[in-house]
């Protein structure tokens, strides 16, 4: 047994000589561009870009004032990257607005009666709204209706969703909450532009309130489930009403962007799809649904894995306590019963069960960022890993080697560009995800150009990086192991071929790219409505017909099985799915 793990020199280029190349787009410098934007634009997002906190530090040393005399220190989370970072300097040049749930303890004491303060902190140039949310709210909308029904589902997870009284209410009430807010700010050329599935009724509460010309749109981060899971969508039938608000609909593939179409097709009589267009006519107005796949910052990940301190990568080797000697392959993810952590378990286990030269000589360090832990399916979900962990390591663990390095801290940029640049193999095994992030951040890292990614069919990505990565259906346990297997011995030239087209297309198609196309698009649709005079308006009601899915909360068994005629493998994934060979991932 030999690994491959001689560290080449890179013959991919810098990001500059690559966009010099003709692989990317202008430079660097052309960020923070808010001229995208063609109206004043309205972003609205469950999580806020900036969240005002006291400082518990300043306070317990007595140096931090009293907060019941308004004297205590507040300190303020700044965005650091994905997808808030991006948008924050659109956000900043349009001088528009950010209305976001305030989740942070001090958000309402610094901001004004209406929630409202100026941001970024100190060169104020946009008004972000905090909209208030009592814990009841919080907890039936975001952990009820929104990750009990709508994650699940989406996923495929039919046997996950718990449809529980009153969610789908608060969610309403907290969607007509957003909604009224933007109503509030909105002008007759803005862009309202949406983010994901926590806004499903939004849309069409917003269309209804603000002027014909204004622009809504929306970006639908997680995969569309097939009309056999929709069918058990409590509410289905409004959200499908209420996306149809929307001027403009994103989703990351086609795969999503069809699925909709048939969802509307069987669930929504009245409403007129146009395949070719792929826009549905409805309830006075026409949508048009486009699939963008998102990207992540590449240029970013780069500079900062060359930045990389060998001395502060050293020091996470020891804190973890890995051989710096061993071949290292790496797990990144939310701990999320979507992201086939078990699955990618079970893999290591036959790879080492095969392998008994590898024992000693490589780690699979696993991160794991607890998430959602309010939820059972997630609780029960974590006391899996961290069991099945356990038990792979005391089967095959020594005095001085663990093959599987665990934890659930959350790492820093620095700390996890320096992981990705150092890894010799990156596992991305998710049942089903929307895009993934993860994989693009490791491929943009990777400025060595000699590592593997080893990536599940079941995401996004895989539309994107498949040809060039080690494609693996997560659930296949042996063919998982093999593919771990040519990833840790694949020839170093063979490697580099591969990792040199992975970072072209993640370049490519990187979070700038993707902000660029969604405002091509949003200007698109902008500048037709003004010239057609805006073709919706408050008085156009939607079809009242009432098919399946139509009642809001109150028609649908949650946990039912799903008919799963039509699936495709990615989306067919219940724990109850008798077709898998491998241990449930949902327990
Ligand atoms: P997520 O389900 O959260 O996103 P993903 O796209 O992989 O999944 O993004 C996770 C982010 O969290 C990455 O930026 C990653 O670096 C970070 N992260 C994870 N574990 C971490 C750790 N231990 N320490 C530090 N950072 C960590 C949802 C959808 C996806 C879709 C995105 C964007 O589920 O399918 O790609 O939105 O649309």
């Amino acid at each position: 047994m030999r690994f491959t793990d001689a560290r080449l020199p890179s013959t991919h280029p810098s990001n500059r000589q690559l966009r010099a190349d003709g692989y990317g787009r202008s430079t660097a410098d052309s960020r923070s561009d808010g001229s995208v934007c063609p109206g004043s634009l309205i972003v609205v997002s469950n999580r806020q870009p900036y969240r005002h906190e006291y400082d518990s530090e300043a306070e317990d040393s007595g140096g931090g004032g009293d907060r019941s005399t308004g004297t205590s220190s507040i300190t303020v989370d700044e965005p650091t990257g994905g997808l808030t970072a991006g948008l924050d300097p659109v956000v900043q040049a349009s001088e528009g607005t950010w209305i976001a749930w305030g989740d942070g303890e001090a958000d309402f004491d610094v901001a004004d009666d209406d929630g409202c303060i100026g941001v970024p902190p100190g060169d104020e140039s946009y008004t972000l709204q905090r909209i208030d949310l009592s814990e009841e709210a919080v907890d039936s909308y975001y952990y009820g209706f929104s990750n009990r029904v709508l994650w699940p589902l989406c996923h495929g997870f039919v046997d996950l969703v718990e449809n529980r009284s009153n969610d789908f209410e608060w969610y309403r009430t907290v969607n007509e909450r957003f909604a009224d807010a933007v109503a509030e700010h909105a002008e007759a050329d803005s862009i309202i532009w949406v983010q994901d599935y926590h806004f499903g009724l939004a849309p069409r509460m917003i269309r209804e309130s603000v002027p014909r010309s204004t622009t809504v749109a929306q970006f639908w981060h997680i995969p569309w489930p097939t009309p056999a899971s929709f069918q058990h969508c409590p509410g289905g039938r409004a959200i499908l009403q209420g996306l149809l608000g929307n001027d403009l609909l994103g989703f990351h593939i086609d795969r999503y962007v069809e699925r909709f179409l048939d969802c509307v097709e069987r669930y929504l009589p009245g409403a007129d799809v146009d395949r070719t267009q792929r826009t549905v006519a409805y309830g006075g107005g026409t949508t048009r649904i486009v699939a963008t796949p998102m990207g992540v910052d590449a240029p970013t990940h780069d500079g900062n894995a060359r930045a990389v301190d060998s001395d502060q990568l050293s020091s996470l080797f020891d804190r973890y306590d890995i051989s710096r000697e061993n071949v290292i392959g790496l797990g990144v993810d939310r701990l999320d019963y979507s992201k086939g952590i078990p699955e990618r378990l079970a893999a290591i286990e036959r790879l080492l069960e095969r392998n008994p030269g590898w024992h000693g000589e490589f780690t699979f360090l696993q991160t794991a960022t607890p998430s959602r832990t309010d939820i059972d399916a997630y609780q029960r979900h974590g006391d899996l890993v961290r069991s099945e962990v356990m038990r792979i390591n005391r089967r095959f663990g020594t005095d001085d080697w663990e093959p599987i390095v665990y934890t659930e801290d959350y790492l820093s940029n620095e700390e996890l560009s320096g992981l990705y640049r150092r890894a010799d193999l990156m596992v991305v095994s998710p049942l089903v995800d929307g895009m993934n992030l993860v994989a693009q951040e490791y491929v943009a890292a990777s400025v060595d150009g000699d590592g593997s990614l080893v990536l599940s069919e079941g995401t996004g990505a895989h539309e994107r990086l498949g040809s060039h990565a080690l494609t693996i259906d997560p659930t296949d346990v042996d063919g998982f192991a093999s593919q771990l297997e040519a990833a840790v011995t694949m020839a170093p030239r063979e490697r580099q071929r591969r990792m040199n087209t992975l970072r072209n297309r993640v370049f490519d198609g990187d979070l700038e790219w993707w902000m660029e196309t969604q405002f091509d698009w949003i200007r698109r649709v902008h500048a037709d409505k003004r010239r057609d005079g805006g073709d919706r308006g408050s008085d156009s009601d939607p079809d009242p017909d009432r098919g399946p899915g139509s009642d809001a909360g109150s028609d649908t068994d949650a946990g039912r099985s799903t008919d799963r005629a039509g699936d495709s493998r990615s989306e067919s994934r219940s724990s109850s799915d008798g077709d898998t060979n491998e241990p449930p991932s949902t327990v």
